[in-house]
């Protein structure tokens, strides 16, 4: 017999199939107009508005439910600045020496390059951390399932989440990440995932002319 404890689902919501019709297109609607920005504003955005974004976040599934996350917000400038000039340190690396040509020519078409100054113009960045394992209150490790899988769920709920409330959002990747335990002061059993940058586009944003594949190609039903 399972052990499991449980209670009634609440909480689901139904809709007849006109208007489930109707959510799915107008969800469809509100995403495809996500674009990944590099250009922010310094508006400033009131924290509440990230707390209920992180949190929404933080409902992700997780493997064995042990959600492996850990979510920095930083808005200190002084920190900010740190991570600016440790993460262009990096990319400098990567653009200069450790990138193969063949990465650099996918990366053409977004125009990206070494400089960040978004980490210092956009109001929030977002250090989302994998836990790899769990530690006990006693320092015994934990196992934690699908670590990356699920923080990669939360991610997306995250991202969508700051589309949604009429922000924008950059998933910043600089390789390696290390120098974001020792600024953000964060333990060797996580390592960042994802630095995402969260704030208003700058007036003057512009985005890369890109597009997504047809449907056809990226879905079978069968
Ligand atoms: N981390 C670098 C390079 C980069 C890599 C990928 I894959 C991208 O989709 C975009 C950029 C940077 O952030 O510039």
């Amino acid at each position: 017999m399972s052990s499991a404890r449980v209670v009634p689902l609440s909480g689901f919501q139904q809709f007849d199939v006109d208007e489930m019709r109707q959510r799915a297109l107008s969800f469809y609607e509100q995403m495809r107009k996500r674009r990944t920005v590099r250009q922010f504003s310094d508006r400033p955005v009131p924290r509440e508005i990230i707390e209920e974004c992180v949190r929404a976040a933080a409902t992700a599934p997780s493997g064995a439910n042990l959600q492996p996350w850990h979510f920095v917000v930083v808005t200190d400038p002084s920190l900010k600045h740190q991570i600016r000039i440790a993460a262009e340190q990096e990319e400098r690396e990567f653009y200069q020496r450790r990138a193969p040509k063949e990465w650099l020519e996918a990366l053409a078409p977004l125009g990206t390059d070494e400089h960040k100054p978004f980490l210092e113009t956009a109001p929030f960045l977002i250090a989302i951390f994998v836990e790899r394992y769990g530690r006990l209150p006693d320092g015994r490790q934990v196992k934690h399932y699908y670590p990356t899988e699920s923080v990669g769920i939360a991610t997306g709920i995250l991202i969508t989440a700051i589309q949604h409330v009429g922000l924008v959002s950059l998933t910043h990747t600089p390789s390696p990440m290390k120098f974001l335990n020792e600024i953000l002061k964060r333990p060797s059993n996580e390592s960042c995932f994802l630095l995402l940058v969260v704030g208003y586009p700058a007036d003057e944003a512009m985005v890369p002319d890109i597009k997504k594949k047809p449907f056809e190609e990226v879905c079978t039903f069968m």
